[in-house]
């Protein structure tokens, strides 16, 4: 699906308002920081970077809530603009790499490659499901909702028609649609009653630390793919939020969940996936260098930085 020379466009996103801890979108500039560009060049990719995604702001003020929604205007903006610079490099066969910022933007990460490559299915990291609609979120927080956007769980109607004649936040996700069939969870361990409701209502393949530690990370990893791309034929994406990982792991994150993945299981999913040869776009987000020392921020930005290598033919021999 990737022309020659193998291109990854690095889209950095330097983004918080899908959850309320700041320091959230300082993680892609660390990421950066951190020599990425020139390890990405060390495996023989060719790097497109210009600099980290500029935001339209939108003040506070402007944007109340919308039902239990927080910044949903902010929120529905910036992920339609990072829709639009992911599609356009999925569509010239570049891989795009966003670096995160929290998970509400893979909203607009996973609406650009449907553009490019309809066809593609999901495989999400996460101690968490992300996929609250506006009715059944507790916090408001968006980055605990981006799936129910994407799978059509919502329909943006549904969070009030117009309002001062402008279209409703999120009308613009009405025409994308991911089949909750293509899209596969691994590392669950932090799952809101009505998340685990709607997990079975549509029977998405969910494989939680407990199948992790009963099957093996090899297996589970095949067990998600048999699941969504069973020919091994369609065009994956991975959205890996590194509260997946064990705290102990990767320590500076908004919402860490003990019991994660280790540092090998995390990496076995990027390595497995990269050597599929069907990996079209890779997100690594929720990576928060405001939280915990020093220590802390630079052994999660040395596993955010890992993680990617590991997804772009890293290989250990
Ligand atoms: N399920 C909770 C909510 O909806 C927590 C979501 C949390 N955080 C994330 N997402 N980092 O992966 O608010
Ligand atoms: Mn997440
Ligand atoms: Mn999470
Ligand atoms: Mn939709």
């Amino acid at each position: 699906f990737l022309t020659e020379p193998k291109t990854v466009a690095i889209v950095g996103c330097p983004f918080s308002g899908g959850q309320p801890r700041p320091g959230v979108d300082r993680g892609p500039i660390h990421l950066v920081d951190a020599g990425l560009c020139d390890q990405l060049k060390e495996l023989g990719w060719e790097v497109k970077f210009d600099d980290h995604h500029q935001f339209e702001d939108i003040s506070a003020a402007s944007d109340p809530p919308l039902g239990k929604l927080k910044n949903p205007r902010l929120v529905s903006k910036v992920t339609e603009a990072v829709a639009k610079t992911v599609g356009a490099h999925a569509r010239d066969g570049q891989l795009p790499l966003t670096l995160g910022g929290d998970h509400s933007l893979a909203m607009g990460t996973i609406a650009g490659t449907l553009s490019a490559h309809p066809d593609a299915c999901v495989i999400w990291v996460d101690a968490h499901a992300d996929i609250n609609t506006p009715e059944t979120t507790g916090s408001g927080n968006i980055h605990g909702m981006p799936l129910s956007f994407i799978c059509s769980l919502v329909d943006s109607s549904s969070l009030g028609g117009t309002i001062n004649g402008e279209p409703t936040p999120f009308a613009w996700l009405d025409k994308v649609h991911l089949e909750p069939g293509r899209l596969a969870y691994i590392g669950l361990r932090d799952v809101d009653a009505g998340e685990k409701e709607i997990l079975r209502k549509h029977k998405i393949p969910a494989f939680s630390m407990h199948e992790v530690d009963r099957y093996g990370i090899g297996q589970i990893v095949e067990m998600a793919l048999d699941r969504i791309n069973p020919g091994r034929d369609k065009p994956v994406h991975l959205s890996f939020d590194v509260d997946a990982l064990d705290p102990t792991v990767a320590p500076s994150t908004g919402t860490p969940v003990r019991g994660g993945l280790t540092f090998r299981e995390g990496h076995y999913i990027c390595e497995r996936l990269w050597e599929t040869g069907l990996l079209v776009a890779v997100d690594i987000m929720e990576v928060n260098p405001s939280l915990e020392d020093e220590a802390s921020v630079e052994q999660t930005v040395a596993v955010g930085c890992s993680l990617v290598r590991a997804a772009l033919g890293e290989t250990l021999l």
